[in-house]
């Protein structure tokens, strides 16, 4: 039956109305409902052995265009809709938009899903179904307040599977109920990811904004996620969520292998568990607890069988990030867990002398990435520079001991989210040029290389780029009310907002920008700097540095010298579905983080993908990109890796010394406690901020500042030369292969998981 007659007949089932009468809402709930039944129509992926990845988070974003992409009818559903005088893209927006994640960690979580299934591997997911996820971002005088998302509707994605387990927490029980998402892979078959609730929440206790009462565990635990994005946050709620989480995981994944007739003593023969940062990792006390207090089997056998099964991937080289909880935090929380830990850390003392690797230390703090690193088969890095890394400073102990368990694997996007969804024009000039392979062999993009001479594809590629400013000029206007010209260079910052990754030395150059033009200095093209980010709510420089922004982009849009040479905005609430607006519309990447401390970062892969060029600092995969397009097509600065590393182990960084050095730096800073700033801003904030620069600066903001301002101006001058520029759009799409997500995934089976092929 064709999809028309299909909408038709469900939207009169649901509605009673046919498809011109629906309002857009229904619609989407109509098409909803039918890629749905469409989707549980493709064949389950199958095999001996299944990976499960296991994340406290999974940031899928809205799921609609995507699905309708993989399952091979957007353009079907487009025409349809087209008929009867509706815009699909229009419908797509009627979705709430999930926000089950901080970041990039929680983002990777759902790219990898996407290529697990488009390549064809068995592979769930298992993470928690948070009934607000993330918190909504609102500005109010120019500070950012949290609100709840509510995400979940009457109609969704999820699905009731009727499983549900028990869950202790020492004496107190509560029961989960599992809901599944359909995980389509394109041209492929479905996975399915496995989000567990708890069968007793309440979401009547979230009082104002995002607060609640923390200690009803028993109705509070899967309303929100932690919004602590590489920051400390030691709530023993945190631990609930996360245990929660394992037990449900654990107990899961042995009834799978029992219903499947599994030897449990081979488990690690038909099952790979893949642990998404330490959050999860409590898993494998919890396995081991299953094994041995209910299969009957010996310490020595569950813990050797778990080792074989459990693999560990690192996000993150910020100490205050890696998780060590207070044993006392355990013992009150999850209690069954205690002596378990206990006989982990006493074999792994009893082995190595060195207290570094043991798993609870001197002030009785729990590891939680040791008792993953000696218990589970692979330890990987997100990226070369982040593996070495951990290989030679941060894990150097646990590597000197477990070479072997030590891997890279660079992170990777999908492509059918980050170019055909978010950029079908790109994608349909990509096809008309080079052929459709690339969709599914990412590689093949650097045919394109073939045309870098070629005129009518530069212009082309530029021509898209164009459009996709306007669109995304548009939007803003309406969102956000400000006008940017299309004209204007893009440069764009979206990610976290974290002092690591230097928005603030951002916001520092535009100052420096806005006073050169005050003193006469104007720019040859409206500049339009772009800013995206949530701060954890209780880190108050984060905070601090949001005020900063909307400050100085209240003072430049409304000053009449100003505003025609350059605007700055920083949109509200960014998230994944404004991701897919700003990545395509970009002419300057920003990816400016302090050398060492970004592990890979994923942003800068989608924002070349889509053709723009990277600025950047030589930390991440910014790394792996300068290497596959050359000097001549990006733009790195600041000291490197091993200079920074130098720094704090000699603790010779003293920001004042660069305030003083630098009369550029010196009136830029300066500014943020100038009459002009507080008379907009709050003086406890920007005072705090300026005294934070000058007396801390932890991460070496000012260190780098000079050279950023030096090269972000040669970039700007080097876009007028239109030709040059547009190749280098050119080089950095065709190039963008390697960061597939189905070439990271092919490498996690070949070296971690090893799952038969199709
Ligand atoms: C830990 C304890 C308590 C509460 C929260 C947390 C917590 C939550 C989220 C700690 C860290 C995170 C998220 C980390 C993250 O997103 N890391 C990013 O992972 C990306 C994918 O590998 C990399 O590209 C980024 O470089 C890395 O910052």
């Amino acid at each position: 039956m064709d999809l028309e007659k299909q909408l038709n007949e469900l939207t009169g089932k649901m509605f009673g109305k046919t498809i011109d009468a629906c309002t857009d809402s229904q619609l989407y709930q109509g098409i909803l409902q039918l890629t749905k039944a469409l989707s549980a129509s493709k064949p389950k992926i199958t095999g001996s052995k299944k990976v499960y990845y296991l994340s406290m988070e999974f940031l899928i974003g809205k799921l609609l265009a995507n699905n309708l992409i993989n399952i091979g009818i957007y353009e079907e559903m487009d025409q349809v809709l087209k008929r009867h005088g509706k815009k699909l893209s229009v419908i797509e927006e009627m979705e709430p938009e999930p926000s089950l994640g901080n970041g990039g960690l929680g983002r990777l979580a759902a790219c990898f899903l996407d290529s697990i299934a488009t390549l064809g591997l068995p592979g769930d997911g298992i993470g928690l179904n948070y009934h607000y996820g993330l918190f909504k971002q609102v500005f109010q005088d120019r500070l950012q307040k949290a609100e709840k998302n509510q995400w979940i509707e009457e109609n969704s994605w999820l699905r009731d599977t009727g499983v549900s387990f028990e869950v202790s927490f020492g004496e107190k029980k509560v029961v989960s109920v599992l809901y599944d998402i359909d995980v389509i892979g394109y041209e492929s078959g479905r996975n399915k990811l496995h989000l567990f609730d708890l069968k007793s929440v309440d979401e009547s206790l979230v009082e104002k904004g995002i607060c609640f009462d923390k200690r009803a565990v028993s109705k509070n635990l899967t309303l929100f996620l932690y919004p602590d994005d590489s920051d400390e946050a030691g709530n023993l709620l945190r631990i609930y969520q996360e245990y929660f989480l394992c037990s449900n995981a654990a107990q899961l994944i042995i009834k799978e292998l029992r219903d499947k007739g599994c030897d449990l003593h081979h488990m690690e023969k038909y099952a790979a568990i893949q642990i998404n940062d330490t959050h999860p990792a409590l898993v494998i006390p919890e396995l081991i607890r299953i094994l041995t207090w209910e299969e009957g089997f010996t310490m020595d056998e569950a813990v050797d069988v778990v080792s074989k099964t459990c693999a560990y991937t690192n996000h993150t080289i910020l100490a205050e990030a890696l998780e060590k909880w207070p044993l006392s935090y355990m013992e009150e929380a999850v209690p069954q867990m205690v002596p378990i830990i206990k006989e982990l850390n006493a074999r792994a003392a009893k082995k190595y002398k060195d207290a570094k690797v043991w798993i609870i230390d001197a002030q009785d703090r729990v590891h939680m990435a040791h008792i993953a690193i000696h218990y589970g088969y692979s330890v990987n890095g997100v990226a070369a520079i982040h593996t070495e890394i951990l290989k030679n400073s941060e894990l150097n102990s646990f590597y000197r001991i477990y070479p072997d368990k030590f891997n890279n694997k660079t992170n990777g996007i999908t492509f059918r989210r980050w170019l055909l969804s978010c950029n079908r024009e790109l994608a349909g000039l990509l096809s008309d040029t080079i052929g459709n392979g690339y969709r599914t062999n990412a590689y093949e993009l650097e045919k394109l290389l073939e045309r870098k001479e070629d005129l009518l594809v530069l212009d082309a590629i530029d021509g898209v780029k164009r459009q996709k400013k306007a669109q995304l000029a548009e939007y803003i206007r309406k969102m956000e009310g400000v006008s940017l010209d299309t004209d204007a260079i893009f440069d764009i910052q979206v990610k976290r907002l974290h002092e690591y990754k230097r928005q603030q030395m951002n916001v520092l150059y535009i100052i420096h920008k806005y006073l050169e033009i005050k003193g006469g200095r104007k720019p040859v093209r409206p500049l339009a700097f772009i800013f995206g980010a949530k701060a954890a709510p209780a880190y108050v420089i984060a905070q601090d540095i949001i005020h900063l922004l909307l400050v100085i982009s209240e003072i430049i849009n409304h000053d009449p010298e100003v505003s025609p040479y350059m605007k700055v905005v920083m949109v509200e609430n960014y998230n994944v579905s404004y991701a897919e607006r700003l990545i395509p519309a970009c002419d300057v990447s920003e990816q400016i983080s302090l050398a060492s401390k970004e592990a890979s970062g994923t942003g800068n892969m989608k924002f070349m993908l889509n053709g723009a060029v990277t600025l950047g600092t030589r930390d991440g995969a910014n790394i792996e990109i300068h290497q596959l397009v050359g000097d001549e097509n990006i733009y790195m600065f600041g000291q490197d890796s091993k200079a920074v590393i130098r720094h704090y182990e000699k603790g010779d960084y003293v920001s004042r010394e660069y305030y003083e050095k630098s009369p550029i730096i010196r009136k830029a800073v300066d500014f943020l406690i100038s009459d002009k700033a507080l008379r907009v801003g709050k003086e406890e904030n920007l005072k705090r901020l300026y005294q934070e620069l000058l007396n801390k600066d932890w991460f070496m903001t000012l260190l780098d500042l000079e050279e950023y301002i030096a090269i972000k101006d040669r970039v700007f001058i080097d876009y007028e030369d239109r030709l040059k520029w547009k190749k280098m759009m050119l080089v950095n799409i065709a190039k963008a292969g390697y960061f597939s997500a189905d070439r990271t995934i092919a490498e996690y089976n070949r070296d971690i998981w090893k799952l038969e092929d199709k």
